[in-house]
């Protein structure tokens, strides 16, 4: 009877694999057919009910179906998965141009920073650095800006609020700015080294002034300063003028105009032709032809005094140019805002 059950259960469940098409409904055959619920599982518990011999015939009948069965559904399932698998879909063509990655670059700003410094370095200038929340000593006092001096409105400036607190012996604590000029760097730099040296000092600065197509609150200047016991105004127009054909690989008309600068004498604004418009005038130059690029001069003998240099020993040249001003002319942009816009439409052209 019971021979006759098990070979009937072979029948049916090797049919009904036999037929099957998808691998869940192997699954759920597997279940109906050896599942702890099973019939066969039944009849494999009840063994232990029968007679010694019955149990021997039995048990060896049944493990002969079960495996043959497992077997079945382990070939049915290889068959199915076979059958699945989607060459089309996994088709890879080689010859497909790869998937363009989205790669960052430097700022414009940073490009032409590192471009200076790179022709600086091969002129055999140091690069020297400096804070942009400054003292007020160094960004007026010891430039030849004394406290009521009215060069000091000049440049607009942002105080830090600090100076209502006093020092432990009582004193009025030093005012502290948002650095106007690059300019402290010269003093941070001599206070340390003795001429000659000649050292250029990029860097961000801030003013507190309405912005346009060429003022920005917030912008960069790079400072240069050459000492030594014989620099002159000589110095100061050739080491500029192998800069600028170094930087805009072109002829670049150079304007010297008299000025005033505390910490320079005789002091100069610098002007170059504008290279946007070749000079006719545009939004760049302010329809003027010409952009001030920066400020010069040869440096006042009081600046020496009050980094302990003895007077008249040094002469030297400095100027402190800005950075977005050369890059206007470099990449013909109009306006000096579009740097710090955060507009990656802007910046994605570089
Ligand atoms: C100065 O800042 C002097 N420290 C320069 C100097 C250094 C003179 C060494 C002599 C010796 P001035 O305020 O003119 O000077 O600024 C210099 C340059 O910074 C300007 O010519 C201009 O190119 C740039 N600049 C000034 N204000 C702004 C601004 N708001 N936005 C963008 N660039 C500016």
């Amino acid at each position: 009877m019971l021979e006759q059950k098990i070979a009937q259960i072979k029948k049916e469940a090797l049919a009904e694999i036999a037929a099957v098409e998808s691998l869940g409904v192997v699954g759920e055959l597997r279940v109906k057919y050896l599942g702890r619920k099973s019939e066969f599982t039944g009849i494999l518990k009840s063994l232990k009910d029968m007679s010694e011999d019955e149990r021997k015939t039995i048990g060896q009948l049944a493990n002969l179906i079960k495996t043959e069965i497992e077997t079945a559904f382990v070939e049915k399932e290889k068959e199915l998965k076979e059958k699945s698998f989607d060459f089309a879909a996994e088709k890879i063509d080689v010859t497909m141009p790869a998937k363009k990655l989205q790669r960052g670059h430097l700022h414009p700003l940073s490009r032409i920073q590192y471009e200076i410094e790179d022709i600086f370095t091969s002129m055999g200038f140091e690069i020297a650095d400096g804070p942009e929340v400054e003292t007020e000593f160094y960004n007026f006092d010891a430039l030849n800006i004394p406290k009521d001096h009215p060069a000091r409105d000049m440049q607009d400036t942002f105080w830090i609020k600090n100076n209502e607190q006093l020092t432990a012996d009582n004193k009025q604590q030093e005012k502290i700015v948002m650095r106007t000029q690059t300019s402290d760097v010269q003093i941070r730099f001599m206070e340390k080294h003795t001429p000659p040296f000649r050292i250029i000092a990029p860097g961000r600065v801030f003013r507190r002034e309405s912005t346009d197509t060429t003022h920005d609150h917030t912008f960069h200047q790079f400072e240069a300063l050459m000492v030594g016991e014989d620099i002159t105004v000589g110095n100061l127009k050739f080491v500029a003028e192998q800069f600028f054909s170094k930087f805009f690989k072109a002829d670049v008309e150079i304007r010297l105009r008299p000025s005033y600068f505390p910490f320079t004498e005789p002091s100069f604004e610098f002007d170059i032709n504008c290279l946007v418009c070749g000079g006719k005038g545009c939004s760049s130059c302010k329809w003027a032809g010409w952009l001030e690029l920066g400020g010069a001069g040869i440096v006042n003998q009081n600046v020496f005094e009050a980094v302990g240099y003895p007077r008249n020993k040094y002469q030297g040249f400095a100027w402190g140019f800005g950075l977005e001003r050369l890059a206007m002319m470099k990449y013909k942009i109009d306006d000096v805002r579009l740097f710090h816009s955060g507009d990656l439409r802007f910046v994605k052209q570089f």
